[in-house]
């Protein structure tokens, strides 16, 4: 067996100290690199964490008879708020079984068709208030961010943030972003150290209660209209539909907490899909003209488009999978062994978590030629032939991967082609990537200017 290759870190403390409490994966990452293994483990807050990114390890690990998502930290964390929701449940809950039955058929492409009406509203509303302010530098993220959570609490539960009619944003933000981060602090400090920071402690529980109050909004509205009974969203199935398996309903408790889940997993990487999908298009002028060929060329004129004219798009889908590709919006996900097992030449014990670090396996050598360059052929059919299986993960692995994400590709391929049939898009204060992270990653501070490319009403 070889050694798992690890930086030197201190006594009782490992590598806890070094790394950064605001840009943790980004350490990983720099780390990591420096290894050409493509694993390599820490020690952290006590615990020992390994982490992969060799294509070939991660095929090992994505093998689900060896490996499950267990609720680990920083998941047992984020679990303070998620609850038994999808994203935080273990696989062995018996309500993840429910849950993920009862909610399939709402993200079938079907669906997808159903909610397209909505998504398109909210389209219209950011290109509306970027129409009125050309000229003016726009904060990129707040906006997808405005985008994406319209669009899955009006599709998702039939509630309305209205974050365009706000220069703020909503409260719900901003308790999300203090719980996040709060819940990254934590998954890197020992829990003696938490339980003495009694005031963060106290904020944390706060913006945890926000969140929560807005969600007994969202039901309570529900309920007002009469319960589920004609609302086939994802709100209604919760309310009405029994799992086809065993027959089993979703308690209340339970539906609060999967509403908080998908107000937080269903617009947060999306929008950071978005800022980094136009951060790309901005520095690559020939994607740009690409995309801007196919919009013109298929949705000429000011029409809304058709769900089946964006179903039609190849340009801008592919530039969302390189995307993904080149910045994850979610660096890291977690595995455990079920049983003592070996990967490649590595013992993994039993219960050992592994990470699989998407920024490194994304742009492996041994899995990518060219791994640096943004290049949107890779994604032509006869090119995705020849990828490894195992070195593109966006979206995380099996029946625990991302129930949402079609949902996100369609909302995303939309909102991008309404923006480039409309605008002009500019840097002129050439922003460098700066990358924020709060579990997922987001370009931090980058605005970009647009003008209307042609004259309008
Ligand atoms: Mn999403 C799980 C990435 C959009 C709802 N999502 C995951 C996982 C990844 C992920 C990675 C697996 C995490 C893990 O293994 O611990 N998700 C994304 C990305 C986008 C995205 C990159 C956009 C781009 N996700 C969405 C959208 C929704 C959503 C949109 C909802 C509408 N995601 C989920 C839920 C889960 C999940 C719910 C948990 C699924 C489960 O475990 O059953």
């Amino acid at each position: 067996m070889a050694r798992i290759p690890a930086p030197k870190g201190l006594p009782i403390v490992g590598n806890t100290l070094q790394i950064p409490s605001h840009a943790p994966v980004e350490h990983f990452m720099k780390v990591a690199s420096q290894y050409d293994e493509g694993i390599v483990q820490f020690e952290v807050a006590g615990r020992r964490i390994v982490m992969v990114y060799d294509p070939d390890l991660v095929a090992e690990v994505c093998d689900e008879s060896r490996f499950v998502k267990r609720i680990r930290p920083p998941l047992t964390i984020v679990r303070d708020f998620g609850g038994d929701g999808l994203f935080t449940a273990d696989s062995d809950e018996p309500v993840w079984g429910h849950a993920h039955r009862i909610l399939m058929p709402a993200f079938s492409q079907r669906s997808m068709k159903a909610y397209y009406p909505q998504m398109l509203e909210i389209a219209e509303q950011l290109v509306a208030s970027w129409a009125a302010r050309q000229g003016q530098d726009l904060r990129v993220t707040d906006d997808t961010t405005r985008l994406t959570l319209d669009t899955i609490s009006l599709t998702g539960f039939g509630y309305r943030f209205r974050s365009f009619d706000s220069p703020e944003l909503h409260p719900f933000l901003t308790a999300m972003g203090g719980a996040l981060t709060e819940a990254m602090l934590r998954n890197q400090q020992l829990p003696i150290v938490t339980r003495l920071k009694k005031s963060h402690e106290r904020s944390y529980r706060r913006d945890i209660a926000t969140m929560q109050s807005l969600v007994d909004d969202v039901i309570k509205q529900r309920r007002a209209e009469g319960g589920g009974e004609s609302a086939k969203d994802l709100l209604g199935l919760m309310m009405e539909a029994a799992d086809p398996q065993t027959g089993a309903r979703l308690s209340d408790e339970n539906i609060r907490n999967q509403v908080l889940t998908f107000l937080i997993a269903g617009h947060e990487t999306t929008s950071g899909l978005l800022s980094f999908a136009l951060y790309n298009l901005l520095r690559e002028p020939h994607t740009l003209a690409r995309a801007y060929d196919e919009v013109d060329r298929l949705l000429p004129g000011d029409e809304p488009p058709t769900y089946e004219t964006i179903m039609k798009l190849d340009v801008i889908p592919r530039v969302l999978e390189e995307t993904l590709r080149f910045w994850s919006p979610i660096p890291l996900f977690n595995v455990s062994a079920i049983r003592e097992t070996t990967i490649g030449d590595y013992l993994i014990p039993e219960g050992q978590g592994v990470g699989v670090l998407l920024p490194l396996l994304h742009r492996h050598p041994k899995a990518w030629e060219r791994p640096d360059e943004f290049d949107i052929d890779r994604w032509l059919p006869e090119n995705r032939k020849h990828h490894h299986p195992a070195a593109y993960k966006p979206f995380g692995n099996g029946e625990r991967a991302c129930i949402g994400r079609q949902f996100a590709l369609t909302e995303a391929r939309l909102a991008l082609a309404m923006i480039l049939r409309r605008f002009a898009l500019s840097d002129p204060s050439a922003y460098r990537m700066k990358l924020k992270q709060t579990l997922t990653f987001k370009p931090d501070g980058f605005t970009l200017r647009v003008r209307e490319r042609r004259p309008h009403e």
